[in-house]
């Protein structure tokens, strides 16, 4: 639809028309050519909130559907410098309540969350169309690209990515190896896209492309995971291990809060903020004494200025987005001062992400920050749920009979209708739910902890961990889909000329 300045301007002028006299003819071409090169200088120089508001805020989705469809030699994201990095305030330590002492904590009942069936299609082709995944283009395209999400797990021998119990910086929940998980077959899959190959991981490319930058992953536990993921993919290629450390020294990772991982060969940070809901957990005074409630009208604003002007950031949340975890739903979720007395967790989900959207949109300069939102990764509690005794210890294949799979989840969908409404943002959609729901394999299960007794042990086969992940393991692949994703879409020093 676009081509280069050049060409177009070569297009005109042999398409300006033969009959005047030669000195009409050349003042003629002359000013179409002065008044498209200057259109077109517009367009490519200036940022996309200029363009936005000259095209009363369609803009970016004109320029986003453009450069989905376009060629690979149009390259309207090479407007961001890098050198133009500003740190957060990383006093602001966070000294609220411990919320994950236990790993049930940030657990769900995975069947209630993905039920509901009878809503997960609507408007599902509308979404598909027009929200960008930075997999799949939208419809009516031949020049469709690969859908990286569309695809299976294949055997390789040469995965994992670094070593079992090589990384100091993995949580003790997720280091099966080092609980003695007796099989490693669930190590030897790399996920492979239908219609393309993914570019092998080159964690010293990544770091070199991340000089000068900053990376956040802001959510939930499961985010922790994919984070501690990216740190020890990293951190395997770095010769002098000791340049790469948490920048206050931490080793335990689960409090509420900030945490900074420094790579110092390369000037950069790999960061996580622990927060499991985006917005507001609030509590309020009552005659009765105090009462927990989640504002759904506001981001936790503990958190928000600890990414908000990192270059890349990386946002999930669902895990917690369930019934029993808020309350049922009753006198919990807030809108200013009004509680709800009842309300479902759907519509709070939706509230709360259309306050989240609202904030991106005003609030993170989209010259400078790629966003990324990860989808929910589903969990494998056989024979039970989470707190009922729910199993995953003898898995050891993935699965591999899609009819097996559990469907979308509807909150999933709300969340792709939200991202689709945002006016001034390009949210890359990481849809990774498919990919982890094959994986009932992969989850720590009873390798969580070490059990001294036959009563531990027994314990440990009630209470499994099915929703998070061994390291190594799936989020290793999350994170080889994030970099594919940076190489095809990122902007500045990102971008890679070839295609993907
Ligand atoms: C980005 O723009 C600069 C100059 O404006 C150019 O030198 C560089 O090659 C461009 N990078 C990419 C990836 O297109
Ligand atoms: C990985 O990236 C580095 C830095 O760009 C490069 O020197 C190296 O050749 C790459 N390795 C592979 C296997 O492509
Ligand atoms: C490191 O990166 C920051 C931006 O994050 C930059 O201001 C600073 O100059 C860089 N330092 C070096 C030594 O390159
Ligand atoms: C306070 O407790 C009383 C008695 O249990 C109850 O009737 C009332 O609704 C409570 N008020 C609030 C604001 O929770
Ligand atoms: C994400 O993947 C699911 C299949 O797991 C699909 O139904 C949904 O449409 C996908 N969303 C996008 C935006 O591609
Ligand atoms: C729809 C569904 O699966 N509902 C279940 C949610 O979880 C509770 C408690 O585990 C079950 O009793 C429901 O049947």
């Amino acid at each position: 639809m676009f081509c280069s300045p050049i060409s177009a301007v070569m297009v005109l002028r042999k398409q300006v028309p033969d009959k005047n006299t030669p000195l009409q003819r050349w003042r003629g071409g002359f000013f179409v050519i002065v008044i498209v090169s200057l259109l077109l200088v517009l367009l490519f120089h200036f940022p996309y909130q200029s363009i936005d508001a000259l095209f009363g805020g369609k803009g970016i989705q004109l320029i986003q559907k453009a450069n989905t469809f376009g060629s690979s030699t149009l390259n309207l994201q090479n407007q961001s410098d890098p050198s133009q990095v500003s740190r957060p305030n990383r006093d602001k330590s966070v000294t609220e309540k411990d919320k994950d002492d236990g790993f049930k904590d940030y657990d769900i009942k995975g069947s209630n969350f993905t039920s509901d069936e009878g809503n997960a299609g609507v408007d599902e082709a509308d979404v598909e169309e027009s929200i960008e995944d930075d997999g799949v283009s939208g419809g009516g395209d031949d020049h469709k690209e690969c859908d990286l999400y569309n695809g299976r797990w294949v055997r390789d021998q040469t995965m994992p990515l670094y070593p079992p119990g090589s990384c100091p910086y993995i949580d003790k929940d997720f280091d099966c190896h080092f609980h003695g998980r007796p099989d490693d077959d669930y190590l030897r899959w790399r996920w492979k896209p239908n219609d393309c190959d993914l570019p092998s991981f080159n964690a010293t490319d990544f770091l070199e492309r991340l000089r000068g930058q900053r990376i956040v992953f802001v959510g939930d536990s499961l985010n922790r995971n994919m984070w501690e993921s990216m740190v020890c993919m990293l951190r395997n290629s770095v010769g002098n291990k000791k340049k790469v450390y948490e920048i206050t020294g931490k080793k335990e990772f689960k409090k509420k809060g900030f945490y900074s991982f420094r790579y110092e060969d390369y000037n950069c940070t790999v960061d996580f903020v622990a927060t499991t809901f985006l917005v507001k957990e609030s509590p309020m005074e009552t005659k009765n004494g105090t009462m927990d409630t989640l504002r759904l009208d506001l981001m936790d604003d503990i958190t928000a200025p600890m990414y908000q002007d990192a270059d890349i950031i990386v946002f999930n949340t669902g895990h917690w987005w369930t019934h029993e975890k808020t309350s049922k739903g009753e006198n919990y979720y807030r809108e200013g001062n009004y509680v709800y007395p009842k309300l479902e967790v759907d519509d709070a989900f939706k509230r709360a992400l259309t306050t989240w959207a609202s904030w991106i949109d005003n609030n993170i300069d989209t010259t400078k920050t790629q966003v990324f939102f990860r989808s929910y990764s589903h969990t494998h509690f056989r024979g039970g749920q989470w707190n009922s005794g729910g199993k995953c210890h003898d898995e050891t294949k993935p699965i591999f009979e899609d009819s097996y799979l559990q469907p979308y989840p509807t909150k999933m969908t709300i969340l792709e209708q939200v991202i689709d409404q945002m006016k001034n943002t390009h949210v890359m959609f990481m849809n990774i739910s498919k990919l982890t729901d094959y994986r009932k394999d992969a989850h720590p299960s009873i390798y969580r902890k070490h059990y001294n007794t036959e009563a531990e042990k027994l314990y440990a086969v009630k209470s499994q961990d099915c929703s998070h992940w061994c390291l190594p393991g799936v989020p290793d692949a999350w994170n080889e889909l994030l970099y594919a994703s940076l190489l095809r879409r990122g902007k500045g020093s990102w971008r890679k000329q070839s295609s993907l």
